[in-house]
């Protein structure tokens, strides 16, 4: 009888006392680097693991069994806001959290029955681990890829704290509902905004081999914007507005123009319009959310903008819908084709000018009731009137630049990362001040800064390192005097976005890792995680990797060749959440069905980067599968001995056919990613045929089975591995590479296909896996049956969906 309880344990025991999937960097075979995104330690392993780490499973195991030689670790994405919040509210260390979260949701990874390498295991919230962040922040300082700046943050006063954005809703804050002002503090920016263009570039060896998906969000979040720069003379004085647009073909069309709040014309002549500080302040406290979408709002500055095509007089006025930190921070408005000024324009009763006519419909009427953004023929614009709108763009820049008064400038929407974090669990940033010699890199040599163990986190406050005078205190590294440390941690992505090049040498304790090791490991070949992770951890990882680059450290310019993400696990169509109260615990279901239950209706419910939803009766189809194969090969076994070797009956050569159809099938919808619930319903199908085969005991039984028992692995190894060892009665035998296919058998394989004509099903012939597209007309034309509706006619179209469908349409 099949039970999971005894022969789970005993190959997980098995395969770690064996370290069967520890990597061997003296192999000859090919590496095969298989990473999947590392959790982080809240306290048990949910659905959402599960998936992610069983698909990862399933192309380990089969590489593998490939002949390439695998590299599958995993470990700990360990600091962060939660275990803070667990530490405020139990009063224990986060890291003592941490590590008995760690330490539970390992045996409930080892129970799944993944194949890592745990020798290779590490934890970001380690000093072994995080004193290389602290490296690499120098290393970028060096570079002045890491600069201080003021930067505006989100303040709540009744806990006196700073908030990430997602800890804003509405405007307010998510513990205690106290409206949240902007407040400005000095914090630190890793500049990635200068690799924008290489991120970019990027992508054309990325396209399909990551998800367009997610290659669509990466583009949008980098936000190429090629404009010009254009500057605007302010009436009666020396001084000008730079404007950017991207829309310089409109420029007939500009009835205004629209400067930030924090616009700088604005601060120095402060006092000329001092009735608009009111104005400024309200806006101050909006969040950006709340700019977008709230019905915009403005003011008139009493100042005129001179445009440069036509000299007229434009009235400047100051908006929110305008943002200092994109482009110049002010904007020529264009109502007629921007729906943002379109807005603004009929609030203030600003002109309206028509300048572009849409190719169709036609015509466009001139004085319209919302925005036409679109290309078209230029109207209203002097000289350049009738030009198709994009050749008027590129002659109003070229002549605006030989006045010298533009420049063609590419801006991108992506911002440079902001990476202190007001926070206790997290990296110390490596840097002391002092009042002499200003902001001092700590040295080299006194790597790591430590974070102190004994520090008390209270919750509130600036950083609770702050508080702490051990730490706070220390000497300048220039002049030896008394300073104090930044007391701010980094974000946890910093963690995240090269964790997958320190496995390749988790214990140096010289360099971040030895590029010798790297060299051969890197670049990880299949990445598998959550679609939520497309832009950030995907970007500054692609980022980080790029400096390492630069550095020396490594030599590709990706670090993920590969990238599969994931879909979501939910329950009658809702996401599994603690406040839903609707998450299946995997501990249970492992308990009362075993892992490879678990794991076979996890991938064949749907394809891996679709939707899963949980059902019993599901989780129970597995189950029985699991069974019946479980049967074969004991009935199998108990009929071998008296079997006869005859391998040549119809049956038997049928038999082999599907064996070699089937082992093709696995193998291509495994390499192509995605397609596992496909290879386990060929795999069902295939022991369908074997529970119909008369002969269970003959050389084809033979063949047929020990393929199953290996197409089966990668997918429930436990069970494929009891049962192959009981299939050669012998404890030594191992699964240990993939069934060859016979391609004779696969060659002559015939089949039925239906003939369509004119949409009609009119007969069915016999065809070949390898008859060509003509060879099927020919076959077509020699069945009288079928000729008679074609006869005397001209045959305008012919398809032919290989091994389905013929399908003919005549004139
Ligand atoms: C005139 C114009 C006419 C524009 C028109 C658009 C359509 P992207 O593609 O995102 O780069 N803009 C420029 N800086 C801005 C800022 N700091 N805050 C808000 N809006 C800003 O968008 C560029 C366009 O967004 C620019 O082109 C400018 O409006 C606006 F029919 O200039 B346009
Ligand atoms: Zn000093």
């Amino acid at each position: 009888m099949y039970n999971p309880k005894e022969i789970e344990p005993k190959w997980q025991k098995f395969w770690e006392d064996n370290r069967s999937h520890e990597f061997n960097p003296e192999s000859k075979k090919k590496k095969y680097y298989c990473l999947v995104m590392f959790p982080y330690p809240s306290g048990r392993i949910h659905m959402g693991h599960v998936r992610n780490y069983v698909i990862g499973d399933v192309f380990a195991r089969f590489y593998r069994l490939n002949n390439r030689e695998v590299f599958h670790p995993i470990g700990w994405d360990s600091f962060g806001l939660p275990a803070e919040n667990a530490a405020i509210k139990n009063n224990i260390h986060p890291g003592h959290w941490t590590g008995e979260n760690i330490a539970h949701m390992k045996k409930q990874l080892k129970l799944l029955g993944i194949s890592y390498d745990w020798s290779t295991e590490i934890a970001t919230s380690t000093p072994e681990y995080y004193r290389w962040n602290q490296w690499f922040f120098l290393k970028m300082l060096e570079k002045n890829l890491v600069y201080k700046k003021k930067s505006e943050v989100n303040w709540c006063s009744e806990c006196s704290t700073v908030l990430a954005n997602e800890q804003v809703a509405a405007g307010v804050c998510w513990r205690c509902n106290t409206v949240i002002e902007k407040k400005e503090l000095e914090q630190w920016f890793i500049k990635i905004t200068d690799f924008a263009g290489d991120l970019l570039a990027g992508h054309v060896e990325l396209t399909n081999n990551w998800p367009d998906e997610v290659l669509a969000m990466q583009k949008y979040w980098l936000g190429k914007s090629a404009g010009v720069e254009i500057d605007f003379q302010i009436e009666d004085s020396d001084e000008t507005i730079k404007i950017f647009t991207t829309r310089p073909d409109t420029l007939f069309g500009a009835t205004f123009v629209v400067l930030a709040p924090e616009h700088p014309l604005i601060k120095e002549n402060g006092g000329q319009r001092t009735a608009d500080r009111g104005y400024i302040e309200t806006t101050k406290k909006k969040t950006a959310q709340e700019k977008f979408s709230l019905e915009k709002t403005g003011v008139f500055t009493g100042l005129y903008a001179i445009n440069p095509v036509n000299n007229e007089k434009l009235p400047v006025w100051i908006s929110d819908y305008v943002t200092m930190d994109y482009g110049t921070g002010a904007i020529m408005c264009v109502p007629a084709h921007d729906h943002r000024d379109f807005e603004f324009a009929k609030k203030y009763n600003l002109p309206i000018r028509v300048v572009i006519q849409p190719l169709s419909p036609i015509p466009y009427p001139l004085s319209p009731n919302s925005a036409y953004e679109g290309e078209g023929i230029m109207l209203n614009s002097g000289k350049y009137s009738d030009l198709d709108n994009k050749t008027g763009a590129e002659k109003i820049t070229d002549e605006l630049i030989k006045k010298g008064i533009a420049t063609r400038k590419t801006n991108w929407r992506m911002k440079d990362w902001l990476i202190s974090r007001q926070r206790y669990w997290g990296t110390p940033i490596p840097v002391i001040y002092c009042e002499k010699c200003d902001v001092q890199p700590v040295n080299y040599d006194d790597l790591p800064v430590l974070l102190p163990d004994d520090a008390t986190i209270t919750g509130s406050g600036d950083s609770p390192l702050a508080t702490y005078r051990k730490f706070v205190e220390t000497l300048c590294p220039k002049c030896g005097g008394e300073a104090r440390r930044e007391t701010d941690t980094m974000d946890t992505f910093v963690d995240s976005s090269w964790y997958y090049a320190r496995y390749c040498d988790p214990d140096n304790t010289e360099f971040p890792f030895d590029p010798e090791k790297t060299d051969k490991l890197l670049p990880v070949d299949q990445y598998i995680g959550g679609i939520e992770h497309a832009c950030m951890h995907l970007i500054y990882a692609r980022f980080w990797q790029r400096f390492m680059r630069e550095q020396g450290l490594v030599k590709d310019a990706e670090p993920f060749k590969k990238l599969l993400t994931q879909g979501m696990v939910t329950l009658k169509g809702e996401t599994m959440s603690k406040s839903k109260g609707n998450i299946i615990e995997p501990d249970e279901l492992i308990k009362k069905y075993g892992a490879d239950t678990l794991r076979i209706f996890i991938l064949f419910a749907a394809p891996p980067e679709k939707q899963l939803d949980w059902s019993e009766s599901g989780v129970e189809g597995a189950w029985r599968f699991l069974n019946r194969i479980w049967r074969i090969v004991e009935r199998y076994c108990a009929a071998k001995s008296g079997a006869t070797a005859e391998n040549q009956s119809q049956d038997a050569q049928k038999l082999l056919k599907i064996t070699a159809k089937t082992i093709k099938k696995v193998s291509d919808d495994i390499e192509a990613e995605k397609q596992f619930n496909t290879a386990i319903a060929s795999i069902m199908e295939f022991l369908n045929e074997l529970y119909s085969y008369d002969k269970i005991g003959d050389n084809a039984s033979h063949k047929a089975i020990e393929s199953l028992l290996i197409l089966l692995y990668p997918f429930a190894p436990h069970i494929s591995a009891e049962l192959y060892q009981k299939f050669y009665d012998s404890s030594t035998m191992m699964i240990k590479s993939w069934p060859e296919i016979n391609t004779d058998l696969l060659k002559d394989e015939s089949r039925e296909i239906a003939v369509q004509i004119n949409g009609k099903l009119r007969g069915v012939i016999t065809v070949n896996s390898n008859t060509s597209k003509d060879a099927v007309m020919d076959i077509i034309k020699q069945d009288n049956n079928l000729l008679k509706y074609l006869r005397d006619k001209q045959i305008k179209k012919f398809i032919y969906v290989e091994g389905k469908l013929a399908s003919i349409v005549t004139e």
